[in-house]
């Protein structure tokens, strides 16, 4: 570290400006030297103080993970860096949206965390909605993912997603109004959250989180609240690259006849072949395609 730098890490991301947690503890609102990559929340940073409680980042230290988005131009964005774990929050209600829960956990294995299903409002589950509740459990375990139901709202679950998050940093995503803001709320009462209400014409949750938050959570580890991860597209990924994020896929490596096969019609597909026998699940074939091939399915 040069001269007068300081350690810090970045705690709220504005997208103009950052405020830094100084190793002290202390929050200084900064703004980044030019040329820097694009800052994010979780960046390990060096930065020099300006004024009070102000300051300039320096320098953007190597990420250990970063989480990717697509900037609506072909190429990528990162989102935050430095997490350990991708919590999936769903819900029964505003819907209960499979292709968005297998996208998130295809960036979760892409950026090389570790994906978390959380099923919120456990309160809302029927009678006759505990079959697709219990089917979409067993099928992402079975697959090697894991599971949490949950209720905010009742207060279910939270010792279970409390124990999930400690001594890592994880980043909560999910649709609007599937309750991420309140999850948050019961790990940090004290902190002040706004939590949206369902609107009625919409049924989508109201924009309440307007920056990126890293949150310190009471019994360790880190979470991240995220605007950003309402709408998530993927980008463009390179076909081998998208099967990857598909880990029952794995089981299957260099099976296929051909070496760059992309698992659609090809002759000799293993993946196919899985597909037929049981192994790889329609769903989640249907939703590698739709990832594969986004102009085939207007996305
Ligand atoms: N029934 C029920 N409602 C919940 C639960 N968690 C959150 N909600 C409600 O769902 C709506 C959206 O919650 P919010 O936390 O703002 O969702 P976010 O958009 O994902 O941050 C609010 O009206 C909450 O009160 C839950 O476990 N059960
Ligand atoms: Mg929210
Ligand atoms: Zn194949």
């Amino acid at each position: 570290m040069t001269g007068n730098s300081h350690a810090g890490l970045v705690i709220v991301n504005y997208g103009k400006n950052q405020l830094i947690e100084a190793a002290n503890g202390e929050i200084y609102r900064c703004v980044a030297r030019r040329g820097l990559p694009q800052i994010v929340c979780g960046d390990e940073v060096e930065w020099q103080l300006t004024g009070n409680h102000a300051g300039v980042i320096e320098t953007l230290l190597p990420r250990r993970t970063v989480l990717l988005r697509a900037d609506g131009n072909k190429g990528h964005r990162p989102l935050v860096s430095n997490i350990d774990q991708v919590i999936i929050e769903a819900a029964l209600e505003p819907t209960l949206d499979y292709f968005l829960i297998d996208k998130y956990i295809v960036a979760a294995e892409l950026a090389n965390t570790e994906p978390l299903v959380v099923i919120n409002k456990s309160d809302l589950i029927r009678p006759e909605d505990r079959d697709r509740i219990e089917t979409l459990i067993r099928e992402y375990n079975a697959i090697g993912y894991s599971t949490l139901l949950t209720s905010a709202l009742e207060n279910t679950g939270i010792e279970e997603f409390t124990n999930c998050l400690t001594n890592k940093t994880s980043i909560l995503v999910g649709q609007s109004g599937v309750g991420k803001s309140s999850l948050i709320k019961r790990l940090l009462p004290e902190r002040d959250i706004t939590i949206g209400k369902l609107s009625d014409a919409s049924g989508l949750g109201k924009h309440t989180t307007t920056s990126t938050t890293l949150y310190h959570l009471p019994r360790g580890g880190n979470l991240i609240d995220s605007p950003g991860v309402r709408d998530f597209h993927l980008g463009d990924v390179d076909d081998s690259e998208l099967a990857n994020g598909f880990r029952e896929f794995q089981a299957y490596p260099g099976q296929c006849r051909f070496n760059d096969c992309r698992h659609l019609t090809e002759p000799g597909c293993a993946i196919n072949t899985a597909l037929a026998d049981g192994g790889i699940l329609e769903r989640r074939m249907e939703s590698y395609r739709r990832l594969l091939q986004p102009e085939k399915y207007n996305l």
